[in-house]
């Protein structure tokens, strides 16, 4: 038996964008998925768009009783911008008024609200000057956190600024699944470098108006493995690392960007423009605590004929097909729980052992409704399995030191999934998008609710 420290958080995450629905009401003004939708609805999987995700804006009370149910003692979702000032400035009442319900009905039952501020979700209004490439957008950020730090923070009292900020960069100015789906490294790293500003802004707003509680951010902690200890193989996965993990991780607890990742952006001219003072900013607006997000790895190899200055990752290093690997076939991503681990003690020995949780973790399966039994109970055994050996995982590395404080499960109602739309379910509890939002558990929620209140894996 394998017991995890008391008072340790289990519980769940989700995001405003992806539950709430009602994308369209009470005020909130458009995003870019709104919009992306609105112009190319066959991107989306069965074109199932944001409007009418999971109806948590309607159905929040009766989700957080499912949470009691299920005896979780945190959730993390997020607010979204667009919702709480439609324009960047004015104050949207009827968001507060949800948002405070939302957050109370947790309290009420024992469930801490974790609330994270950007989960993708970028308002139409700022997208139309430029997004994350303007300057702008860091000093706008920075009034939202303010505003949101000041209507919530006597309900909320751990907050994250980003959700997997490399995500956004990566994916809407590298591989085209988020808008604007651009293919510009130079961009991508001014996205990059303005978010980082965006986050720094955010907790100078939270230290300067003495909140209480705690700020962090929510890193997807990608870990990389090289092909080989041949040295192409090794310097492959020095770059993938400082792109992919130190980018954002050594500047938000450590204060400053590593040397590695500042040679390569001057390498291959992709310097992004800063302003004086930036550095100091940066080192004063270190983190009180992260979220981790792993899914996968990231397995790498020297390119064999890269272009020069790099145009793309894929020029500084291939991806590697380990044969090993054991896939989730759905989603396409290795499945491989060591790696828990590993960032586990990595953040122990390289960052001060910083407290930190697993923010998210978790299996997307497609057509899980082949596994409903007679009592229409989903058989995930599989997601068991998945977070069983996560935990295995994760409870070794604690043993050994490593601060973690939590284990969040992605997610706890299926919930949408941006371009995949419902294909691949993640939840605890199956939702029926056809039949009134309904939530009906998986046996995986019962699994969990057992580990929960014993505190222990097998
Ligand atoms: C994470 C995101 C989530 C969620 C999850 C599953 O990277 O933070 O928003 O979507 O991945 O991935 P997907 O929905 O693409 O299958």
């Amino acid at each position: 038996m394998k017991t995890f420290p008391d008072g340790f958080l289990w519980g769940a995450a989700a995001s405003a964008p992806q539950t709430e629905g009602s994308a369209l009401v009470d005020g909130k003004s458009l995003t870019t998925w709104d919009k992306w939708f609105e112009m190319n609805p066959e991107k989306f999987d069965k074109q199932v768009g944001p409007k009418d995700t999971s109806n948590v804006y309607r159905q929040y009370a009766e989700d957080v009783q499912l949470m009691e149910d299920m005896k979780l003692n945190s959730y993390r979702t997020s607010i979204s911008w667009a919702r709480l000032l439609p324009d960047g400035k004015t104050l949207n009442q009827k968001a507060v008024d949800f948002y405070r319900n939302y957050f109370l009905s947790m309290i009420e039952k024992n469930v801490e609200p974790i609330i994270n501020l950007f989960h993708f979700d970028m308002p139409w209004w700022l997208m139309e000057k430029g997004g994350w490439e303007t300057r702008e957008s860091v000093e706008a950020f920075g009034y939202y956190a303010k505003v949101a730090f000041e209507q919530f923070g006597d309900l909320v009292h751990r907050w994250t600024t980003f959700n997997e900020p490399i995500v956004h960069v990566e994916c809407g100015y590298l591989f085209e699944f988020h808008y604007p789906a651009v293919v510009d490294f130079k961009r991508a790293v001014q996205v990059g470098y303005h978010t980082l500003m965006a986050h720094v802004e955010a907790v100078k707003q939270f230290r300067k108006g003495q909140h209480t509680g705690e700020i962090g951010i929510i890193l997807n902690l990608t870990p990389v493995y090289g092909k080989s200890d041949a040295p192409e193989d090794l310097k492959a996965k020095e770059a993938a690392d400082a792109l992919n993990v130190k980018s954002f991780l050594d500047p938000v607890v450590l204060g400053h960007f590593p040397a590695e990742l500042i040679q390569l952006v001057k390498e291959n001219d992709l310097l992004p423009a800063s302003e004086a003072g930036d550095k100091e900013r940066i080192a004063r607006a270190t983190v009180d605590f992260l979220g981790v997000n792993y899914y996968q790895p990231k397995r790498v190899q020297a390119v064999s004929h890269p272009t020069v200055p790099a145009k793309m990752p894929n020029d500084l290093y291939g991806e590697y097909d380990w044969p090993e690997k054991k896939i989730n076939p759905y989603r396409g991503w290795e499945i491989y729980p060591e790696a828990l681990y590993d960032i586990a003690m990595r953040l122990k020995n390289e960052y001060g052992n910083i407290p930190w949780y697993v923010s998210e973790n978790g299996m997307g399966v497609a057509e899980e409704e082949r596994f409903m039994n007679d009592e229409g109970i989903i058989q995930d055994d599989y997601r068991i399995e998945f977070v069983h050996d996560h935990l295995t995982e994760l409870h070794k590395a604690i043993e050994e030191g490593s601060n973690c404080f939590g284990y969040h499960m992605w997610t706890f109602a299926d919930c949408w999934s941006w371009l995949n739309g419902y294909r691949n379910r993640y939840g605890f509890y199956r939702v029926d998008i056809e039949n009134d939002f309904k939530r009906t558990p998986k046996k995986s929620s019962f699994w969990m609710k057992s580990v929960i209140q014993q505190n222990t894996i097998d």
